[in-house]
């Protein structure tokens, strides 16, 4: 592959982006290399800015499951910017599209447009600690929910158990707020909850974690957690930016029968323009100002570019729900195809998958928490990530990401992935 134009556009993009990128994990930092510059995409498809064409796995982490380009929305887009793309008003379509997302999601009667996953989980973690009145709040290692101070945490040393900043710029002040927990493992959440008697807010987790590769929740694992919940009067917080409106029309809550307090959303809602939402039941959300005590407020929030793109998203996937058959059918047969050609090449490997959300993973031990998914091989991933793209097939620049699947993919393309994965693994894993 010649990337002659995108090393170019790199050099000069990183005179006045930090990094030259808008978001760290696209500079290739954890696989090395140089980052590919995008020129356009059309369904699975990617072109790169010299002309290489791939097969896309990020699919711009999530929301373009239905394709990129994909038409309904595009012609929603084109049609609504020519109205105008954002008054600071409310506008009809923000009720259709909230209407719309609150029939496709169980157990949420109110929704609250934002602008992205971060803003989404802030703001449900303020709504929390504002309806209980407590200011604890616990997430898991590995667990990604934005990158809002409370959540920048990681695990303190030993017998401390609130958390340390894990970025300069966020305070002891608001890590001491922020407890961690282990993945999967209720006993850990349990003992938190008994140090911290009546002082937590929430419990916010992704209910399938995407940001450890894929890691579907142990059986019983969220019906503990609501158990809890219930028992201590703490509000159970699904972050669905990634698995909503992706793992089934109305996310896990749907897909495991669990029922959370408050839900997040981001990614798939906005159809490929920037949305975020918080949803909770009417109880919950009417805390919220203007008729509530918590303040949250944005500028774009609910514009109604925004909603068109996410209203044709949603209405496509409300109208059509066997396209999550299809795409998890796609993914099954992906997931068999590289098992079958990486145990053909004797490479160790554990493939993670629930939906149409599927991680590879270059260790034999079973991945179920953030300390089993950093035991991988991160040398072979790398090797991994370069060799599938010198074929065309573009993963996640990362070993803790998710590949995510689009519907746009053809069987065709499935067994090219796959052959292109046999290929990788004899000749360089
Ligand atoms: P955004 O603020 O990036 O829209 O959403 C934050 C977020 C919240 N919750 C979950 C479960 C998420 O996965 C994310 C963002 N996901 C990452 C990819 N794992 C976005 C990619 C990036 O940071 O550039």
């Amino acid at each position: 592959m010649n990337y002659t134009r995108s090393s170019a556009l790199f050099e000069d993009a990183q005179k006045v982006i930090p990094g030259g990128v808008n978001s760290p994990v696209r500079a290739f930092s954890a696989v090395g290399g140089t980052p590919i510059f995008i020129e356009k995409a059309e369904g699975a498809y990617l072109y790169d800015v010299d002309g290489n064409k791939y097969i896309d796995y990020i699919n711009s982490w999530g929301p373009m499951i239905l394709g990129h380009a994909f038409p309904p929305v595009v012609k929603a887009v084109i049609e609504r910017a020519k109205k105008g793309t954002s008054f600071g008003t409310p506008t009809e379509i923000e009720t259709k599209i909230a209407k719309l997302a609150v029939k496709m999601v169980p157990n949420i009667d109110k929704i609250r447009f934002v602008n992205s996953g971060t803003e989404a989980c802030m703001s449900a973690v303020r709504l929390a600690r504002g309806f209980t009145r407590k200011e604890k709040i616990i997430k898991f290692a590995g667990c990604y929910h934005g990158h809002s101070d409370s959540f920048l945490i990681q695990a303190g040393s030993g017998a401390m158990t609130f958390g340390t900043p894990n970025s300069p710029g966020v305070t002891q002040g608001t890590a001491k707020d922020t407890l961690l927990a282990k993945y999967n493992d209720l006993e850990d959440v349990r003992k938190l909850v008994e140090l911290n008697k009546n002082e937590i807010a929430c419990i916010i987790l992704e209910p399938v974690a995407g940001n450890m590769g894929c890691i579907p929740p142990l059986d019983g694992f969220l019906q503990g957690l609501r158990r809890l919940c219930d028992e201590h009067d703490i509000l159970l917080v699904f972050d669905e930016v990634m698995t909503g409106f992706r793992l089934a029309a109305g996310g896990v809550q749907e897909l495991l029968g669990v029922n959370a307090d408050i839900v997040t959303f981001g990614k798939v809602i906005g159809g490929g323009l920037p949305v975020g939402a918080f949803a909770a039941r009417e109880e919950i959300m009417n805390y919220l100002a203007p008729i509530g005590p918590v303040y949250q407020a944005g500028t774009l929030s609910g514009n109604p570019l925004a909603m068109a793109a996410g209203l044709a998203m949603l209405t496509e996937l409300d109208n059509n729900r066997e396209i999550f058959k299809s795409i998890n059918e796609k993914t099954a047969y992906l997931h068999k195809g590289i098992d079958r050609v990486l145990k053909a090449n004797n490479v160790a490997h554990t493939i993670n998958r629930i939906g149409s959300m599927i991680s590879i993973h270059f260790s034999e031990v079973p991945v179920k928490d953030f300390e089993t998914a950093a035991y991988a091989n991160n040398h072979n991933f790398k090797q991994f990530f370069h060799g599938l793209l010198n074929e065309g097939i573009y993963i996640a620049p990362s070993a803790f990401e998710t590949w995510f699947i689009t519907d746009a993919l053809t069987y065709e393309d499935l067994d090219i992935t796959i052959a292109a994965i046999d290929k990788v693994a004899a000749n360089t894993l």
